[in-house]
Formats: C-alpha cells, sequence, structure tokens
C-alpha cells in the first residue's frame, strides 16, 4: 500500500478521499482565525505522501535554454546547480529568509456547486479547500539569481519556472507544474520556497521539507516537496499543467474539450464563501437577528474591496464588516490573503419576511465581482467555481 505512511490528521475534517488524502476543515473552525493552524490548513493530494528525509533532501535547480518546440520535450539541461535547502542548516547564508502571509485556494473549492447544476470529474469541495498561512523560507528570485538565471533572462527566453515534486505515482511519474518566469523573479511577487508554516517546520502533508509558495496563483502551482525548479523557455508539459486545471465553456464536453486550447489557470478570480449563519429559527419562535460570516479572496495580488450581503435573494444589498484582511490604501498588487467578514441582521430587518435567502458577493480592488449564476458558467472540470455564496435560512415556522 503506497498509502502505508501517511500522516496523522485532524478528526475535524470533512474527508473527501482518504487514498490520496482530500479534506476541508469545517467553515465554522476556519473563520475563526485569519491564520489557519497547520492542523486545520485545507490538503490537497493527488498521490501519497512522500517521507522526504531532511540529510538526504537536495534541492536541484536547472536553467533550460533550449526550448521545447511543439510540446515536445527536446531541452537539455544547461547551467545545472545543486544547493543544499530545507531545514536550518546549510549554506542558505547567501540569500535572506523572508516571511508571507498568503491565501491558497484549490481551484475545485466550491466545486459542490457545480455538481448541483450537471455532474462533473472532480472532489466535491463545498467552500473550505482554502487557508492562509505564515510562509517562511527564501525568495525563488534569489535562488534564481544565485543559481545563474540572470536578471535579463528575457534575453536568453526563459519564460517559465517549473516546480517538480517529489511524490510519485506507481508509474514513478511526479507532480509538477509551472509558473510564468516574471512572477517568479518579480522581488513583489513574494514568491518562496519556504520551509516553516506558521513559524513551525513545513509539515509533511504541505510539503516537507520545502514547498513552493506562489501568492496570488492557484493552489496548484504551489509545488510540494519540491525536488527541482526549472527555469524553462516553455511550459511544465506535466498533466497537471495542460491536461487538468484549465476552464472551459459550458458547451465544452469531453467528447470536444480541445485542452491546449485554453490557458493554465494561474490568478483566481474574486470569490467569497458563506460560513456560518447564526440565528434565524435556531432555537427560537420567531426568527431572531441573524449573524453571517465568511471569506473572501482575489488572486493576483488584488485585495478584496468590499463584500455585499443581501437577504432578499439580491434585490437589496448592504456592505458587510471586514473583520481582518482586505483591500489597504495604496496597496493594488500585493493583497495576498483573504478578508474575513461578517454581516449583522437585525431583528427589525427581518420583520414579514418567512425566509432570508442570504446571497453574497465579493469585489475585488480590480472591481472584478462574481457571476450571479453557476449555471452560466458550469465547466466540465468544475473549476473556479465563484458565483454568488447563497443560503436560506427560515424565520418564522
Ligand atoms: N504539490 C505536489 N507535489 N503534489 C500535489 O498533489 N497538489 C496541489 C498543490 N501542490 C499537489 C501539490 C494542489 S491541487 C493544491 S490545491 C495545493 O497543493 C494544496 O496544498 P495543501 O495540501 O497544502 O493545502
Ligand atoms: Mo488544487
Amino acid at each position: 500500500d503506497p498509502y502505508a505512511h501517511e500522516p496523522e490528521r485532524h478528526p475535524a475534517f470533512k474527508i473527501n478521499t482518504l487514498k490520496p488524502f482530500n479534506a476541508e476543515p469545517p467553515g465554522a473552525l476556519l473563520v475563526d482565525s485569519f491564520v489557519t493552524p497547520n492542523a486545520l490548513f485545507f490538503k490537497r493530494n493527488h498521490l501519497p505522501v512522500p517521507d522526504v528525509k531532511e540529510e538526504d533532501y537536495l534541492l536541484e535547480v536547472e536553467r533550460r535554454e533550449e526550448g521545447r518546440e511543439g510540446g515536445r520535450e527536446g531541452g537539455r539541461e544547461g547551467g545545472r546547480e545543486g544547493r543544499r535547502e530545507g531545514g536550518r542548516e546549510g549554506g542558505k547564508d547567501e540569500v535572506v529568509e523572508h516571511t508571507v502571509t498568503a491565501t491558497m485556494q484549490c481551484a475545485g473549492n466550491r466545486r459542490t456547486l457545480i455538481h448541483e447544476v450537471k455532474h462533473v470529474k472532480g472532489l466535491s469541495w463545498t467552500g473550505f479547500a482554502i487557508s492562509n498561512a505564515e510562509w517562511t523560507g527564501v525568495k525563488l528570485r534569489d535562488v534564481l539569481l544565485w543559481a545563474g538565471v540572470p536578471e535579463e533572462y528575457e534575453r536568453l527566453g526563459l519564460a517559465h519556472v517549473h516546480f517538480i515534486g517529489l511524490d510519485k505515482d506507481i508509474s514513478n511519474q511526479t507532480y509538477e507544474a509551472s509558473i510564468p518566469i516574471n512572477k517568479a523573479v518579480d522581488p513583489r511577487g513574494d514568491v518562496l520556497l519556504a520551509f516553516a508554516m506558521n513559524g513551525q517546520p513545513i509539515p509533511r502533508d504541505h510539503g516537507y521539507p520545502v514547498r513552493a509558495v506562489v501568492p496570488g496563483i492557484v493552489g496548484a502551482r504551489n509545488v510540494k516537496w519540491v525536488g527541482k525548479v526549472v527555469a524553462s523557455k516553455s511550459e511544465s508539459q506535466g498533466f497537471w499543467q495542460q491536461r487538468d486545471y484549465k476552464n472551459f465553456s459550458p458547451s465544452t464536453d469531453w467528447d470536444n474539450v480541445d485542452f491546449d486550447s485554453a490557458p493554465a489557470i494561474q490568478d483566481m478570480p474574486i470569490q467569497s464563501a458563506i460560513a456560518t449563519v447564526e440565528g434565524g429559527l435556531e432555537g427560537e419562535e420567531e426568527g431572531g437577528p441573524l449573524t453571517i460570516k465568511g471569506y473572501a479572496y482575489s488572486g493576483g495580488g488584488r485585495g478584496v474591496a468590499r463584500v455585499d450581503v443581501s437577504i432578499d435573494g439580491g434585490k437589496t444589498w448592504e456592505p458587510a464588516t471586514i473583520k481582518e484582511g482586505g483591500w489597504k490604501h495604496g496597496d493594488y498588487s500585493r493583497s495576498w490573503t483573504w478578508a474575513l467578514w461578517e454581516h449583522f441582521v437585525p431583528e427589525e430587518k427581518l420583520e414579514g419576511l418567512t425566509e432570508a435567502d442570504i446571497c453574497v458577493k465579493a469585489t475585488d480592488t480590480s472591481y472584478n465581482v462574481q457571476p450571479e449564476s453557476i449555471e452560466a458558467y458550469w465547466n466540465l472540470r468544475g473549476v473556479l467555481a465563484n458565483c454568488w455564496a447563497r443560503q436560506k435560512v427560515a424565520l418564522r415556522k
């Protein structure tokens, strides 16, 4: 059993699949803290969790200047460098340690909504395949410069940085993905090769000893157990870069899909979800006041500018209170975290209503808003489900 040596997990998780282990924490626990405790951070594994020993760990960095044409592997290795990473020891003196608070979200978050329209292939995440942590590591930019990928990478035609994981399937295929090189070398891009998560060595489930943390970019590119980094002319040709994590028209199905026609998901769109609703008929004869809590998040460094809440199915709206995170004055490109919000509806606003039809939509600093319907957004892989969050609450018997 390749899954015989999996780490222990928190009992509160809603488990999606056991082997590989995929699970989300309960919403109420998740929005309880701005920084998610490691034990409650959602877990998304495609393969068995590898058991990497720090003493065996060596990060390889490669510069691949010969591109591959027509999507075929044609590159030879150039400028190959090995480097000891991870843990607290070994040659990190040339690069400085950084800590970045960044939210990570799976592209399949809220896929249950897509399943409800028409079933798709994919894990049925409700709304909590997202978490926030303080990551410590070295900037990928510094490692690339140290390893001989020069600032003038464009002259060499280098356009992507690949991360190759140490987790393998039965045919020895490893998990890998890539990001655009401009994100990797941007000093304000904050991409880390992280070795600590919330002040602890990264837990095995999250990539021990080193994982890529790519703030603002979909979870799938935040490769765990990174064994190798490659600066390359072409995008990763890995399955999860080319044949998954892409979004298509509602009319596209498995018979006519052309994966090469769509870009790999990188930045995440504006998103929000309801985590808890207190009040209403809960323990009362007549519906009491409502307290609604949840999160909002946008990718690409865009901040959450506002969260609007409606209790009448979207006819009228009020802004929620952002408790933590979200937009900061003057920052348009470096908001890496979610915003936790809260909305209180007093009893007088509920008078005459038999039910509250709660809708939530967030707006980011580019004024992108969430789409209203999921039907218009259905896609065969069930990714990027970011329609309005909705929940109905009974107010009268
Ligand atoms: N990295 C490796 N090596 N193997 C994986 O299966 N899953 C990816 C990404 N990095 C994955 C990986 C996906 S799809 C997501 S959403 C995030 O890791 C989840 O990170 P987490 O388990 O730390 O929450
Ligand atoms: Mo994911």
